[in-house]
């Protein structure tokens, strides 16, 4: 837990939201501006800050989200065609809040590159 942190607060139900997973170590819910017609945030528990700041023992959960992403998406069908799974990492991608979180959207056909 990281004292100022808003998404470590919403794990622990300081801050209310539209929750969609939860396990021990890990969290989904619903992003509050959504740029899909299904676009759920996907975080682990454990404060990290970003995708740059990981460290070997994060490995396992985060091999793990990706797990979790696949079972999300399969309760939407929405996603039953294709989803994309992204994680915006720093200033240079896009990364607005510090506590890493990987976005899953689906609902639309996504284009290529990214802007
Ligand atoms: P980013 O990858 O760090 O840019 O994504 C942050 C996301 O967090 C973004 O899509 C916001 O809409 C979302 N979000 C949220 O769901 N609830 C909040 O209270 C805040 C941001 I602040």
């Amino acid at each position: 837990m990281s004292e100022n942190c808003l998404f470590c607060k919403i794990t622990k139900g300081e801050i209310p939201s539209y929750k969609v997973y939860e396990d021990e170590e890990v969290f989904a819910f619903r992003d509050i501006n959504p740029q899909a017609p299904v676009h759920v945030l996907i975080i682990p528990k454990k404060h990290i800050g970003g995708l740059n700041t990981t460290s070997e023992e994060d490995e396992r959960i985060l091999g793990n989200i990706q797990i979790i992403a696949s079972k999300i998406a399969k309760q939407f069908t929405e996603m039953k065609d294709g989803f994309r799974l992204v994680n915006n990492c720093g200033a240079d991608g896009g990364q607005t809040v510090f506590h890493i979180h990987y976005h899953l959207l689906g609902g639309r056909v996504f284009g290529w590159p990214p802007g």
